[in-house]
């Protein structure tokens, strides 16, 4: 944590990549752990646009429940805590797996959706956008145009917005400090940008290994919203 801290102390750069994990103390369920999504869902129906467009119905009910649960939501001392971060580092991006709006709502100012947001849906016709403040009724999934209304999040198969990728890996590329917080890194492309540059100090916290931790310098096996609080206190120590 010393060696964090004072890494991070120096660093002018700091890429922070999250999963579902840094919403796990904000009682959000993560998607491979015990009680996790998947636990109970078949991806390939839930997540993927072969699964939508064979019942969209089902997949609304999903996020539905999920953005009611988005909303009950608050953001926990590990989000908060990165927003305290961000104030002493010259530059700071936070690219997020999640598509809850807790980095949002703690008040972290550079978020990268990597994987989209729930706070609106898209029409698969002509991508026309409806806000989405308290889910989609079922009865309203069909657009006028043709189209089906889908929730603004990547699926598997599905590229990543491609502006939001771009500033990810180059913001990735040239940071001093790599920072990985609650991801599986199961998942690609996003869990490459942890290894997006051979020349920063890569830091784990999670309270299991991931194919990642023999590639960091760091690993935290706490809960994010224990590790991150006790490393701002750190650093704050550290500049008395
Ligand atoms: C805590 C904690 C606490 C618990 N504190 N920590 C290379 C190799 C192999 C496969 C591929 C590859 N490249 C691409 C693929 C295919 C595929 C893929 O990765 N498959 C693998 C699963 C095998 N990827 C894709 O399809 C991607 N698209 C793509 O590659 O497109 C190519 C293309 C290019 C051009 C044209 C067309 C196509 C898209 C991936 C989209 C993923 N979508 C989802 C759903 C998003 C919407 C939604 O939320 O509903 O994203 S799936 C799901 O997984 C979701 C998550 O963001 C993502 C990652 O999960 P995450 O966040 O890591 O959660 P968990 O549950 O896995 O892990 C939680 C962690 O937290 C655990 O480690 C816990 O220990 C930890 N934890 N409590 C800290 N308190």
């Amino acid at each position: 944590m010393q060696e964090l801290a004072r890494r991070l102390r120096t660093a002018h750069s700091v890429f922070v990549l999250t999963g579902a994990g840094m919403s796990a103390e904000s009682g959000l369920p993560t998607f491979r752990g015990v009680d996790g999504y998947w636990q109970k869902h078949r991806v390939e129906e839930l997540a993927s646009p072969q699964g939508f467009a064979r019942d969209p119905k089902t997949v609304w009910r999903w996020y539905n429940e999920r953005i009611h649960a988005y909303k009950r939501a608050e953001p926990n001392a590990g989000h908060r805590a990165l927003t305290e971060l961000e104030e002493p580092v010259p530059e700071m991006t936070i690219a997020t797996q999640n598509v809850d709006s807790l980095h949002a709502r703690a008040g972290s100012k550079n978020i990268l959706e990597l994987h989209g947001h729930l706070r609106e849906a898209r029409c698969t016709g002509c991508a026309a956008t409806v806000p989405l403040d308290n889910g989609l009724d079922e009865n309203q999934i069909e657009h006028e145009c043709g189209g089906r209304f889908r929730p603004q999040v990547v699926w598997f198969g599905e590229a990543l917005p491609r502006h939001v990728w771009r500033k990810a890996e180059d913001a990735a590329a040239r940071a001093d400090v790599i920072l990985v917080i609650g991801t599986s890194a199961q998942v690609y492309p996003a869990a490459a940008l942890a290894l997006q540059n051979d020349r920063a100090y890569i830091a784990e916290i999670n309270p299991d290994a991931t194919g990642l931790s023999a590639h960091c310098h760091c690993v935290i096996r706490e809960p994010a919203a224990v590790a991150l609080p006790a490393l701002v206190k750190t650093l704050q120590s550290q500049y008395r």
